[in-house]
């Protein structure tokens, strides 16, 4: 059998119907420019046909250039099929459902007319994956709905509702969508012999109305400064909207080609592909039965009620689906809902939640105190304190009341899943469901595998985590689990270094220069170091060979906790959050150093940098070697979106790879040398090295 044309062209009666059919999303895939030119040409040529249709196949309109083909050899092409649709000699509607991004959006607005389904999406994405667009978005937009709001949804890379777009003045029409390929039919006929043909780069209103505001674009490149710090991409789409209203049409987009040009094999764009791309791996667990299709949750219920619970109870009414929260001690049950509306308030009073969806949210919030209330939810996600006695508990429980294939979920952020499972009849249903805190907030919900959880519910909870718009990702159960085990020797690291003579301060101006949004030591500060502390202090217990942190301990037991007690590694005024370097620390870090005889140094800031991202890659190579994580790019997802790491940079992993497992195997074996046994490099490590094998193709070698 033929393959099946990825563009085809149809006639009904003066209708010519251009459908792309190039699935999953209509990407901009080899041929399917030269099938669009192809098409707009039969229709020019053929008597019949007096105005054109472009449509999507399947489940959108076009949703962009095949991002899998950047950084590669590109064909030539001779005609361009904007220009092609731009110059056709009959109208050109383009019908969009689903999305029209990027190149997609960029080919409907070369159509003369654009209408949408009430579901649809259009956005110019390109510089969350680290380009611009390229296909003359930067010099049609500004000109169809002016350049300050085409800066803002280009600078932005949002998806805008077909509603909206058409307020904007993206979309001519929004049509019912019951049938698009009719609706746009009836459309297209209706305008068929509308002249002149609308055409896009012959708009010059904004143009002309923007030479009047020369500041516009100084003033869109200051609005971005903090948040597209270290980065081009957002600058050059200003510069090349800066273009539209300074140059003609033909010169514009010729410098938009070049601005283009200039990203496409950035080390940026080549970490925000990586990093488009490894969402998108992370879903996928090796050796899921193919056939399973996990059904969407329909009902939740949290047992706790404290900050965690209330919190993961929000993330289920913000999408919609109701949750009951179960707290057996009624006042704490009242307290748990009161921070659940005052969460809510605070949105409210911001500005980013209205009145009635908090109200509507509330409403879908349904407190409990009996286990018999809960037997019924899909899913149920147990969030009471940390300890095991408390946790079997729970778990024996809602081993009695829940429904058979109900989800069994624990939050718990260190206890071995397993010991959950075992107290229950259906260990295959039980699983780890780790949120970062704020839960409502963070993105990452890390899945834990017990060693009796079946794929099915692995592959269900990630459809949970997904659903209530988190990233999810796998780990196996052990001691931190993946993500937070990983990140534990930065931590170390970060600490001991104080020992040895460098400060808070400079640690945190190091990443924060790299790209984090806040230090570490200022997120201890946020969070609290009490919290830590606790568990320092347990392992302590256990473990007599436990390195201790004296100057964390130290500050704790001065009743420096944080942000929470006006002090911790920084000082803080009265209500205010900024943090202040304290010179009481500074004597804490003297004391402890001159105690134990700690030499002091000074620090390059490079050598920071390493000597926390290095720790933590080693920790990951032990991760995946022994099977804690399907791959290193699930890792830098975690490191993504549960750590704040810089996306332009890719992830942690990514991230090592641009300077090799050779070199960081060498400086962690040096490293080992000088500080001991917590630097010993991880098998994997050494494997890597040796072979030259980079770490996002490590392979575990133990199957979780
Ligand atoms: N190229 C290649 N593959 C793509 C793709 C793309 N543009 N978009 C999606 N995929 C794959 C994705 O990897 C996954 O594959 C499957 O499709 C389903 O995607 C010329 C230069 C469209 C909103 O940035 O935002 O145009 O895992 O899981 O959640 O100037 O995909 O199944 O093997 O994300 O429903 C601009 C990127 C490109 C859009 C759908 N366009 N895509 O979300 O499905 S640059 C974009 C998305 C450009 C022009 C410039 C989303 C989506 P697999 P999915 P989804």
């Amino acid at each position: 059998m033929s393959e099946p044309e990825i563009v085809r062209f149809e006639v009904e009666g003066v209708v010519g119907i251009i459908t792309v059919d190039y699935p999953p999303v209509n990407a901009l895939g080899p041929g399917v420019r030269e099938g669009i030119i192809a098409s707009v040409d039969k229709g020019n040529a053929d008597p019949a046909v007096k105005v054109m249709v472009l449509i999507g196949a399947g489940r959108s309109f076009i949703a962009g250039a095949d991002i899998r083909m950047f950084g590669k050899p590109r064909p030539v092409y001779t005609r361009v099929s904007y220009d092609v649709l731009d110059e056709s000699r009959k109208p050109i509607v383009a019908a969009i459902h689903g999305f029209a991004l990027g190149g997609g959006l960029e080919h409907a607005l070369a159509c003369n007319y654009r209408v949408a389904v009430p579901s649809a999406k259009v956005g110019l994405p390109e510089v969350l994956i680290g380009i611009i667009p390229g296909g003359g978005g930067t010099q049609r937009l500004p000109r169809l709905i002016g350049p300050k709001a085409a800066m803002e949804m280009i600078v932005s890379g949002r998806h805008v509702p077909a509603e909206e777009a058409k307020v904007m003045g993206i979309i001519d029409a929004i049509l019912p969508g019951v049938d698009l390929r009719h609706e746009a039919i009836d459309f297209a006929r209706n305008i068929a012999a509308k002249r002149p043909l609308p055409r896009v780069r012959d708009r010059t209103d904004h143009v002309a109305q923007a030479k009047a505001d020369p500041g516009l674009f100084d003033a869109m490149r200051k609005s971005i400064a903090k948040k597209a710090r270290n980065q081009q991409a957002p600058y050059h789409a200003i510069a090349s909207v800066e273009a539209a209203v300074a140059q003609p049409f033909d010169e514009g987009i010729k410098t938009e080609w070049r601005l283009f040009s200039e990203l496409e094999t950035s080390d940026e764009a080549k970490a925000l592909r990586y990093a488009f791309f490894a969402e998108r791996e992370v879903a996928k667990i090796p050796g899921a039965p193919k056939d399973f299709k996990p059904q969407s949750v329909k009902s939740a219920a949290v047992i706790g009620a404290g900050t965690m619970g209330g919190g993961i109870a929000m993330s289920f009414a913000d999408v919609g689906i109701p949750v009951k929260v179960l707290e057996v001690a009624r006042d704490a049950l009242d307290r748990g809902m009161q921070r659940v509306r005052d969460n809510y308030a605070t949105s409210v009073k911001r500005g980013s939640l209205s009145q009635t969806e908090m109200d509507a949210r509330l409403a879908r919030i349904q407190p409990v105190e009996r286990y018999e209330d809960i037997g019924d939810a899909d899913v149920v996600i147990e969030a009471v304190f940390e300890r095991i006695d408390i946790k079997k508990d729970v778990f024996t429980k809602l081993d009695a009341v829940m429904k058979p294939g109900a989800l069994l979920l624990t939050n718990s952020s260190a206890i071995d899943t397993d010991i959950m499972a075992n107290v229950t009849k259906r260990p295959g249903d039980v699983a780890g469901a780790h949120f970062f805190a704020p839960a409502n907030v963070m993105k990452l919900f890390e899945v834990v595998k017990g060693t009796k959880t079946s794929l099915e519910t692995i592959v269900s909870a990630m459809k949970v985590g997904r659903d209530i718009g988190k990233i999810s990702a796998v780990a196996g159960t052990c001691d931190g689990f993946a993500a937070n085990r990983s990140r534990a020797p930065f931590v170390t690291e970060m600490m001991l270094m104080l020992e040895e003579g460098a400060l808070p301060e400079q640690i945190d101006k190091v990443m924060v220069a790299f790209g984090y949004p806040i230090g570490p030591f200022a997120v201890s500060d946020m969070s609290g170091l009490d919290i830590s502390y606790d568990t320092r202090k347990r392992r302590a217990a256990a473990d007599p060979n436990f390195r201790k942190l004296h100057v964390p301990d130290r500050l704790v037991e001065m009743g420096r906790k944080g942000q929470k007690t006006g002090a911790g590694w920084y000082r803080y005024e009265k209500g205010d959050r900024t943090p202040h370097p304290d010179e009481v620390v500074k004597s804490v870090i003297a004391d402890v150093a001159r105690e134990f005889g700690i030499a002091q140094r000074t620090f390059t800031d490079d050598e920071i940098l390493r000597r926390l991202l290095y720790a933590s890659v080693n920790e990951a190579c032990k991760i995946l070697e022994e099977g804690r994580a399907y791959r290193a790019s699930d890792i830098d997802v975690m490191w993504l979106h549960g750590f704040g790491y810089p996306r332009y940079r890719g992830g942690l992993m990514f991230w090592a790879d641009g300077i090799g497992t050779k070199e960081v195997y060498r400086q962690v074996a040096e490293w080992h040398e000088r500080y001991g046994a917590r630097w010993k490099p991880s098998a994997l490590l050494k494997a890597l090295a040796e072979s030259g094998t980079p770490f996002r193709e490590a392979k575990p070698k133990v199957a979780m």
